[in-house]
């Protein structure tokens, strides 16, 4: 027990939730106790010597004496490769199943003895003792994987296959034999799982050079330092700074920056692991670059692992068509949103949207918490603190403000409980090996949890919106879906031995925690589609996996009020864009604390440029209304509220474009140029689409701050001076504003006086630059042209026309194309 959780287990002895939580956790650790296979003598493996090739579609299979490595390069240029049998599917990230073989990829014979399989982007060779590289199309090595290793369970003398007379060693308190063979490699088991009870390590070299990012939401981000980052979904409760890990959505997902090249790479296993990463030095000791290295250690599942080489973009561009196009956000979704956990009535709810109104402060929605629930139970409503929801609903709907409702997955286990009784005749509990239901406790009370990888118990799960759909609500906030069990000390969630379906495969809860959020998340996002087919779902949640883009976004959870909680909810913003998750935001705030005017008013500027923008609060926390921090802070957020609207357009065209390409709308500044190392240690800024580069403020006390430039021309929006870069400026940031530069020659769409306009920043002299639109076409699946803009100079004056349409519809094809047919504001000029 750590300090935190002693302090937990304390202030929980006393109340009856507190007694509850600790009879959970002690149910959880004997079931846990009784229910898992123990670890007891294991044996380690390692690949041996390779034994013989044989080509297949797009690659081959290679054998070793005690292992079989599958390589395979899909179309589009993801490359794969799985140790043991292990093929691509079944998987919980990928989007399309099978992902189709790119024929152009053939193996063949390498330099000593090896192997390699040739393909666009990059050349897989794999040496004769399992060492697999990737490398770039000219030859730099970007990544090596040394051999693998297992740890298999079984005895080690006198078991099938053990190797007699070899020699133990011991490690820990283990005694393994090393390199023994295992009998047939290639058994396969659940979700691609070969051997799932073997424990796995995989060690990887990357450039001396070489930057990580990635592995989920981290709070220590975006860059990656040298640190052990597990992989487990966890709730870190009671708030987190930067120096809380893991937290609600990790993904074994990285993205490596080098100056030989990006790539992102992705062991598509769901177990439990950890991640240790370790920069590496150039001219280190006697004047060799010592390599960055990644060491991952996973508790069990397959050896798989998919590469994406290419620039940053084309990398994400990869992601996605592997995991699926994030899914867009209705259009209100990117206004801004006002939540709390405890408005506790209609009354209260009128009045804060009464106080944006009459202060003529947009606001697009206002969430419910689990305070408007019936004492805390999913799919109801407190019928005395909310006599008439959907009433209320449709008067504030009068007045452009949505309701959306958090939606958390523990149902209440009693008999006087329909939803609990629904749900267990349709089946849909994780039980325990011996059938009985798994009980956690929640808000509610004790709780039985929906199993979202069983395709019976999403179905009916996913029938439940109708009832949020009847209350009014325009869209859902999935909450506690780590899971969260609370408990006085250790893992707040399920016992490791709880039983899932697993998509029909069976296994245990090491293996189904990491995917339970997605999976609640796509039982939600089907249920509003199939509820109502012409609107796009808005859908948020706290935990995820690889591929939650589908179906719909996240936020930072309980992030601390504090400067550095500030600038962590920055970080997970970046880390999550980079994992192909585009739209996430933080509680603005933060979420526990009472934050002072300057750090709201900062965390508000900030918010106004990320994807979801939402004031929220704990229930003990201090208020968020932006007028109760004085009339300065009040004025100064209106600024940042109206820049939002004005942004509207550009939001709307970066989350259409994030739909086809996987780019995110927040990028890292490296993000077109990887290559400039001092960008890829900058951490305090981000590229808002291609055009707007933002530089919050995230220090107390400050009014100016440095920002630095990628190359070419930026112009300071407020004051429209333009800086030159690569370098670093020191720009003002006075309270009203943090500074933004817009990208010389970009045009962007925004909001006018008037409607939609064009905003233009003057080229360089003698370039052109452009830009994309999206227009929104409604809250429904219809799929808008995109729109692209050219700016010129001509005779002194800069000029925008229109190209030919992409993707249909086109007027001319040349850039000297027709009147753009939208007003154009040229500034910089
Ligand atoms: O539902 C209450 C809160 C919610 O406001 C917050 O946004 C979530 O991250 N929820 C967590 C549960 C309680 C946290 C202490």
């Amino acid at each position: 027990m750590n300090g935190r959780e002693l302090v937990r287990a304390v202030k929980d002895v006393g109340s009856a939730r507190g007694l509850r939580a600790w009879r959970a956790a002690l149910r959880h650790d004997r079931a846990d106790a009784a229910q898992l296979p123990a670890r007891g003598q294991e044996r380690a493996r390692v690949p041996g010597a390779l034994t013989g090739a044989e080509p297949r579609p797009a690659g081959g299979v290679l054998r070793f004496a005690r292992s079989e490595l599958r390589v395979l390069v899909a179309v589009g240029g993801a490359v794969f490769w799985g140790w043991d049998g292990a093929g691509p599917t079944p998987s919980y990230a990928l989007a399309g199943g099978e992902p189709e073989p790119d024929p152009r990829a053939v193996l063949e014979p390498d330099t000593d003895g090896g192997w390699r399989v040739v393909s666009e982007r990059a050349t897989v060779v794999v040496s004769r003792t399992g060492t697999v590289e990737v490398r770039t199309p000219g030859g730099t090595v970007l990544r090596r994987d040394l051999p693998p290793r297992w740890w298999e369970p079984g005895a080690v003398d006198g078991s099938p296959g053990a190797v007699e007379g070899r020699p133990g060693v011991v490690e820990g308190s283990r005694r393994v034999v090393d390199g023994s063979p295992v009998g047939a490699p290639g058994a396969r088991g659940a979700l691609g799982g070969a051997h799932e009870g073997a424990r796995w390590l995989q060690r990887s070299e990357v450039a001396a050079d070489a930057r990580f990012f990635g592995l989920g939401g981290r709070a220590a981000g975006p860059r990656l330092r040298d640190g052990r980052y597990r992989l487990w979904n966890t709730d870190p409760k009671g708030g987190f700074g930067p120096d809380d890990d893991p937290l609600y959505i990790t993904m074994p997902v990285q993205l490596v920056v080098a100056d030989a090249g990006t790539h992102l790479v992705f062991h598509d296993n769901t177990w439990d692991g950890r991640v240790t990463l370790r920069e590496g030095e150039e001219g280190a000791g006697s004047g060799q670059d010592r390599p960055g290295t990644s060491e991952l250690r996973m508790d069990g599942g397959p050896l798989r692992t998919w590469v994406l080489v290419g620039t940053p973009a084309r990398v994400l561009q990869g992601w996605a068509a592997l995991t699926g196009a994030p899914a867009v956000p209705p259009s209100w979704a990117l206004g801004h949103q006002h939540a709390r956990w405890g408005f506790g009535s209609a009354a209260e709810v009128r009045r804060v949207v009464a106080g944006y109104r009459d202060r003529g402060l947009p606001l697009s929605a206002v969430h419910l918490d689990i305070d408007h629930y019936d004492r805390h139970r999913v799919f109801t409503v407190d019928r005395e603190a909310f006599p008439d929801l959907a009433g209320l609903a449709t008067e504030l709907r009068g007045q452009g403000v949505r309701l959306v409702s958090i939606v958390d997955p523990a149902v209440r286990a009693a008999e006087d409980e329909p939803l609990y009784r629904e749900g267990r005749a349709a089946g849909a509990f994780v039980r325990d090996a011996r059938g009985r239901e798994v009980r956690g406790e929640v808000w509610p009370g004790e709780c039985v949890y929906p199993d979202f990888t069983d395709p019976a118990a999403r179905e009916w799960w996913s029938g439940l919106y109708a009832e949020r759909l009847a209350q009014g609500f325009s869209g859902v906030w999935h909450d506690m879906n780590e899971p969260v069990s609370f408990r006085p000390y250790g893992d707040m969630t399920l016992p490791r031995s709880a039983r899932h379906a697993l998509e029909g495969a069976g296994g245990d809860h090491r293996q189904a925690h990491n995917v339970y959020a997605l999976g609640m998340a796509r039982a939600g996002y089907e249920g509003l589609v199939r509820l109502r087919p012409h609107e796009r779902p808005f859908l948020f949640s706290r935990s995820g996996w690889a591929g939650m883009q589908r179906y719909g976004g996240t936020w930072s959870g309980d992030v601390e009020s504090s400067w550095p909680g500030l600038r962590a909810s920055l970080a997970l913003v970046l880390g999550l864009g980079l994992c192909g998750v585009p739209y996430s935001g933080p509680d603005v705030g933060g979420f526990g604390g009472s934050p002072s005017p300057e750090l709201f008013l900062r965390w508000f500027q900030l918010g106004a440029y990320l994807p979801l923008f939402r004031t929220h609060a704990a229930i003990w926390a201090g208020r968020r209304e932006p007028w109760e921090f004085g009339p300065e802070v009040l004025e100064h957020a209106r600024a940042a509220l109206a820049e939002r609207e004005r942004l509207l357009p550009y939001f709307m065209t970066l989350a259409q474009l994030a739909r086809r390409t996987g780019a995110p709308y927040v990028r890292p500044l490296w993000w077109s140029a990887p290559e400039d190392r001092a960008l890829r240690d900058c951490e305090d800024a981000f590229l808002l689409g291609d055009a707007l580069l933002v530089a919050p403020v995230l220090e107390p006390g400050a009014d100016r701050r440095a920002v630095r430039l990628p190359r070419g021309r930026w112009y300071d929006t407020a004051t429209g001076t333009p800086y030159e870069g690569p370098g670093q400026v020191l720009l003002d940031a006075p309270p009203g504003r943090i500074p933004v530069l817009a990208r010389a020659g970009a045009v962007l769409p925004v909001a006018g006086a008037d409607g939609l306009e064009l905003e233009v920043w003057a080229p360089a002299l003698g370039r052109t630059g452009g830009g994309l639109l999206v227009r929104d076409a409604g809250d429904g699946f219809e799929v808008p042209e995109v729109e692209r803009f050219t700016a010129r100079w001509r005779a002194g004056e800069v000029v925008v026309t229109r190209d030919a349409a992409l993707g249909g519809g086109g007027t001319s094809g040349s850039g000297e194309g027709p009147e753009p047919g939208l007003p154009v504001r040229v500034r910089g000029a």
